[in-house]
């Protein structure tokens, strides 16, 4: 089996690109070319593709590059498309709408286009959100009217029903995953969830005094996403192309996951955690609870990970990451305190 996985380097592509390899299939990764080194989330899967046998495989693109897509797939040929790239941040999205618009929602017509003008037989995944549900009352399943309350939130609905639509159209293996929020270690440093753990694990070791964020209140259901990838796998599985909500069901303020991750590291949350309205949206996403029994029925997929054991998971490993790798590089130079991701990695893609 032969896999296309954009959005490789990000959070879910990075575990999904390790699910693939772990079950024999050759993978290949669209990346961005950047000016520095992004790869940080699949060095450890690097392999020579010199070397015989070897199974990952990365190309430039962008989804904002239709050409490019109808060429890789030609070349490519893949037996399955996962389209997990795009702009994801909601906050960003208010800042970025265009750009939101283009990569998130139009660029999932360009990959399904893509995949009609080459002519290619795969099955294609479409990486879809709860951020669709916006202002719907939970619980949220496959049947819940779509009310986005961001540029991203519209734009995830555009690429959900382009998917549809290509699926209704031209008979073509197009699935949605309706994901609520997934997390983990390798979770991006400004989602709210990372932004906590990173900050316990700083502010333990002496190196930062507080944290700033907006809204305590919302409500949301985190999940873990290594448990979300294998979802995804499941989804391409089936015989028929489908929608599927894929959520614990758990509903945890964000109020709820500081006080359980700051505990976990022996700390009072409310001497560290400050209030900064820059962290507030134009229009917020107040509770999404999802019900996630469709697929539990129709591909025997639950989530194990509890949102407690999340924060747990994501406290230690951000604290060990500090105790084992030191003060990250950019603490060194006294550099602003960007969120970086990984070492250098991948060269010769
Ligand atoms: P992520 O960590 O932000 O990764 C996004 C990926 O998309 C990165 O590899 C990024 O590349 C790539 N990308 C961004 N713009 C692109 C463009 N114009 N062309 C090609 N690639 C581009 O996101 P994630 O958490 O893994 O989520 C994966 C997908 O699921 C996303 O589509 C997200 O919107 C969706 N989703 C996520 C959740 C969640 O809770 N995590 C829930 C529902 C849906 P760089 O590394 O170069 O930036
Ligand atoms: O915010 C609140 C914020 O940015 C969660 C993406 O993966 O899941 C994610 O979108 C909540 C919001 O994730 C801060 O207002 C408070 O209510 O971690 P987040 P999100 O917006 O839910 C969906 C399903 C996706 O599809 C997206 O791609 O936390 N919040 N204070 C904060 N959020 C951030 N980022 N930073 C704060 O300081």
């Amino acid at each position: 089996m032969r896999a296309l996985i954009t959005g490789i380097t990000g959070q879910d592509g990075s575990y999904l690109a390790e699910l693939l390899l772990g079950k024999g299939y050759e993978v290949h990764g669209l990346i961005r070319r950047a000016s520095t080194f992004n790869t940080g989330r699949i060095d450890h899967l690097y392999q020579d593709p010199h070397a015989e046998g070897a199974k990952l495989f990365l190309h430039y693109g962008d989804l904002s590059d239709g050409a490019r897509l109808v060429t890789l797939l030609h070349q490519i040929n893949p037996d399955e498309v996962y389209n997990l790239g795009a702009q994801s941040h909601v906050r960003v999205s208010f800042d970025e709408p265009e750009h939101t618009g283009d990569t998130t929602g139009i660029g999932a017509m360009r990959l399904l286009e893509a995949v009609r003008l080459a002519g290619v037989d795969c099955k294609y995944y479409q990486a879809s959100s709860s951020e669709m549900f916006g202002a719907t009352p939970p619980p949220q399943n496959e049947e819940t009217p779509f009310y986005p309350r961001s540029p991203y939130g519209a734009a995830k609905a555009y690429a959900y029903w382009v998917t549809r639509n290509y699926r209704e159209g031209y008979g073509m293996y197009a699935t949605n995953g309706i994901l609520f929020n997934h997390e983990s270690p390798r979770r991006g440093e400004t989602f709210v969830t990372r932004k906590i753990t990173r900050a316990v694990a700083r502010i333990k070791a002496g190196l930062d005094q507080h944290v700033y964020l907006g809204n305590l209140d919302a409500i949301r259901d985190w999940g873990y996403a290594p448990e979300y990838v294998e979802g995804m796998w499941r989804m391409l599985q089936a015989d028929e192309p489908d929608d599927f909500v894929l959520a614990t069901g758990g509903n945890f303020t964000v109020r709820d996951f500081v006080a359980t991750a700051f505990e976990h590291a022996g700390m009072d949350w409310e001497k560290y955690v400050r209030f900064d309205e820059r962290y507030l949206r134009p229009t917020e996403v107040d509770a999404l609870v999802g019900d996630a029994s469709k697929a539990y029925e129709k591909l025997g997929w639950k989530a194990e990970v509890q949102t407690d054991e999340l924060a747990r998971i994501m406290v230690d490993a951000d604290i060990e990451a500090l105790e084992h790798e030191g003060r990250p590089w950019y603490d060194k130079v006294g550099l602003p305190n960007w969120p970086v991701v990984g070492a250098p990695g991948i060269t010769g893609v």
